[in-house]
């Protein structure tokens, strides 16, 4: 690809870096509920963090949309009311507030439910730009390790924040309500701590291990995704949770588990869009009927 003439607007894609990144899209603004990452690198992984997470490279990705909260039990409820999601959910008290995240699904609920709104899972990357930005932040809000007063995490003071679901006993917390805290980069909630987060990706034990799949212009992980994935059992979990510490809330660290969710786990989730899904739900949004009126021919 031949470089912009000076003064051009035409929009400057990965150049020698990464040859093969496509023209970078605007933000668009919305949809509704989502926040836009514009295109370009960001620093994903650490050479002297969590082994899984190394080692650093930078990493290039198109404009993508993010659910600005972790999705709620309400809303995972409503989609299996209109019979588009699987039942699923926590199954145990304290735990189906309407506003607190779904909790306790497996992976392919996730996957499922996002592609019901239109949307998809996040893929790892997408995830870990979403929380840290462009630079290499360790964390949503930047450097300083979690506390209660930016997460929702186990702190001195226990887990949740030293918060005791209703009955409790023992004492294991439970997840707030979506965006108890303030919003992070990008306008998004929650991308620490509260609930983990199933990403779209295969977990392999690092990113060297990866390899190719994880590397350049927005990488998808072993096989793509795709399933099956031979060699690759485990999907991936982001962000830590109100069980865990500070050490699991940042933007790097990688959590493995079985997409079946056996063992069960309380696992949550939001989705991402992409520009061309972005652009579908903001004409879906633009051409609904007014609430309460009939469709047409009934
Ligand atoms: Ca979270």
């Amino acid at each position: 690809m031949s470089p912009p003439a000076p003064g051009s607007l035409t929009p400057v894609a990965g150049g020698a870096e990464f040859p093969g990144a496509p023209a970078p899209l605007a933000c668009e603004g919305g949809p509704a509920g989502m926040a836009c990452v514009p295109a370009g690198p960001f620093l994903r992984g650490s050479d002297d963090g969590p082994e899984h997470a190394r080692p650093a490279a930078r990493v290039w990705l198109q404009t993508y949309y993010m659910d600005l909260n972790e999705v709620t039990y309400a809303e995972y409820k409503a989609c299996v009311k209109a019979r588009k999601c699987d039942p699923s959910g926590p199954g145990y008290t304290d735990f189906d507030r309407p506003r607190q995240p779904i909790n306790g699904i497996r992976w392919f609920d996730a996957d499922k439910y996002c592609r019901a709104m239109g949307k998809q899972l996040p893929t790892e990357a997408q995830w870990e730009k979403a929380a840290r930005g462009p630079d290499g932040a360790l964390h949503p809000w930047g450097d300083e390790p979690a506390t209660c007063e930016r997460a929702i995490i186990k702190d001195g003071s226990g887990r949740s924040c030293g918060v005791k679901k209703l009955y409790s006993k023992p004492d294991t917390g439970r997840p707030f309500e979506v965006g108890s805290r303030p919003a992070y980069r990008y306008g998004l909630y929650d991308m620490a701590g509260n609930s983990w987060e199933w990403v779209a990706d295969w977990y392999a034990k690092d990113y060297a291990t990866c390899g190719a799949e994880c590397a350049g212009v927005d990488p998808r992980g072993p096989c793509g995704g795709a399933e099956p994935c031979t060699g690759y059992r485990r999907k991936i979990v982001r962000g830590g949770s109100w069980y865990w510490d500070a050490a699991h809330a940042t933007a790097i660290y990688r959590r493995s588990h079985y997409p079946e969710n056996q063992p069960f786990h309380h696992f949550g989730f939001r989705c991402a869009a992409s520009p061309e899904q972005a652009a579908g739900l903001r004409a879906a949004a633009s051409t609904a009927p007014p609430a309460g009126a009939s469709s047409p021919g009934g």
